[in-house]
């Protein structure tokens, strides 16, 4: 028997424990009752959707991996994929809302005092709340390196100066992940550092919702920060860590990005199958023409794939592994597997998936964006490939 239970640890298994059935049966009646029925009206209105927010929150599906220390359910990064997957199908767009509070809280949890975990995580499990992580500039995205925000000590506080660009809950935020330069001289490893800003400082001005191709439920912003004081007592970690900080925290959420693709993809999958089992041409179901099971086929492929990517990356995370190769592979993957999946889930409509009556030019829209944010495809192949590089050389 303790045999069984030590093998049961170490091993690899797909099986979900009664706890990660129990909260992905929850997102996904979450999804089915409150999200598919909205999901069009948030994107067509791009009103941002705060009633349902509250009630994910009430049900522990916003947050899910703030320790229990400071009130949350302390999920690990794998039960969250669960979640975001769930939601996803639903709508990427509110997915991804929900989705930035736990990109901002992950700088936290890499680096975070007691004092701040209680401060910061702890408010977020009393009242539904949004936070917002803020590393993107006007002239920066892909090269963190290059961020132009500077934060100058004065006294016991830090002046922050600086513009944000594309912050997702910039709008909606009770507070800020911010990153700035600190040391113009060294390198990126050492130049930047992280401070928690609170929303309603002195100094930040909150530019227009910005008008996305896809989705648009999500509150994307651009912010300035003009000598904004922030205490010194706010800085994440040591002076000069913020790079390493804000690099660790992609750790825990692409892999969560990752599954909202998925989610997106199987969405896809299933309204292409359902249409196509219905839709009939030339004497049969359209699904009965190979060329189009092919496509559905091809889906199937790539949702298995980057399902058991996610789950790895997640995995080697919550195991206390470095993954931060393996969340770029999830990435990456995923993000392809949605646009793909998507697109093809149009083709599989005909002209119906060019209209906005059918669920899927809505999907198409939002799939792009994987392939963006939280790091580029691009991106992500730099990181792959010098992995590949230093595994096979090192
Ligand atoms: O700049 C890096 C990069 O990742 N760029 C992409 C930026 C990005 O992903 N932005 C996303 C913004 S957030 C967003 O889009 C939100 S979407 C909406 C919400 C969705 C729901 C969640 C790079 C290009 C990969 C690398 O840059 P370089 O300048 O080449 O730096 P490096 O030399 O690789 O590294 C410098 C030092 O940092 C250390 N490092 C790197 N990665 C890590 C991780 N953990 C800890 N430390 C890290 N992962 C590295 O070791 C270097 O340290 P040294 O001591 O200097 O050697
Ligand atoms: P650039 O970095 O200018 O890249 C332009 C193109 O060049 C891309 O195709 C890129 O892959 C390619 N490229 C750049 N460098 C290289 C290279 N070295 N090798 C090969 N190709 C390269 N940021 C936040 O900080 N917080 C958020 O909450 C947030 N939410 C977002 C929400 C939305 C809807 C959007 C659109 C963006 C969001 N972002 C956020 C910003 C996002 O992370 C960046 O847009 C992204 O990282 C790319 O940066 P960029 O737009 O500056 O493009």
């Amino acid at each position: 028997r303790s045999f069984s239970t030590s093998m049961a640890q170490h091993n690899i298994s797909f099986a979900l424990n009664d706890d990660q059935r129990a909260i992905q049966e929850l997102a996904r009646k979450f999804t089915e009752d409150e999200i598919i029925p909205v999901a069009a009206h948030h994107d067509r209105t791009g009103e941002y959707p705060t009633e349902l927010i509250r009630k994910a929150w009430e049900l522990g599906l916003v947050n899910t991996h703030i320790p229990q220390a400071y009130g949350g359910l302390g999920l690990g990064v794998f039960d969250g994929a669960l979640v975001s997957e769930e939601l996803a199908y639903g709508c990427s767009g509110i997915q991804t809302a929900i989705e930035a509070n736990g990109l901002a809280e992950a700088p936290l949890m890499v680096a975070a005092s007691d004092e701040q975990k209680k401060k910061y995580l702890g408010r977020m499990t009393e009242e539904p709340l949004m936070a917002a992580y803020c590393v993107t500039e006007p002239g920066a995205g892909s090269d963190v390196a290059g961020l132009q925000t500077k934060a100058v000590k004065k006294g016991d506080k830090w002046v922050i100066n600086g513009q944000k660009m594309w912050i997702t809950n910039g709008g909606k935020a009770n507070w800020y992940f911010v990153l700035a330069k600190t040391d113009a001289n060294a390198k990126a490893g050492s130049a930047f550092t992280g401070f928690i800003v609170d929303g309603n400082s002195k100094g930040i001005t909150v530019g227009r919702k910005e008008q996305n191709m896809g989705q648009r439920a999500s509150d994307t912003r651009g912010i300035t920060f003009e000598d904004v004081e922030v205490p010194h007592e706010n800085v994440l970690g040591a002076v000069g860590q913020g790079f390493k900080i804000a690099m660790g925290a992609f750790d825990i959420t692409r892999p969560l990005v990752a599954a909202g693709a998925v989610g997106l993809a199987r969405r896809a999958m299933v309204e292409a199958t359902k249409y196509a089992v219905d839709r009939k041409t030339m004497g049969k179901a359209i699904i009965d023409h190979q060329a189009v099971s092919f496509m559905i086929a091809d889906m199937a492929i790539g949702i298995e794939a980057a399902r058991n990517m996610v789950w790895k990356a997640a995995w080697l995370k919550d195991n206390g592994h470095r993954n931060t190769w393996e969340a770029s592979i999830a990435k990456a993957l995923a993000s392809d597997v949605a646009v793909k999946s998507a697109c093809d889930a149009v083709q599989v409509f005909g002209g119906a998936g060019f209209n906005t009556e059918y669920p899927v030019e809505k999907l198409y829209r939002d799939s792009k964006i994987f392939q963006i944010y939280e790091g580029t495809s691009q991106v992500q192949r730099l990181i792959i490939g010098k992995g590949v590089v230093d595994r096979v050389t090192k």
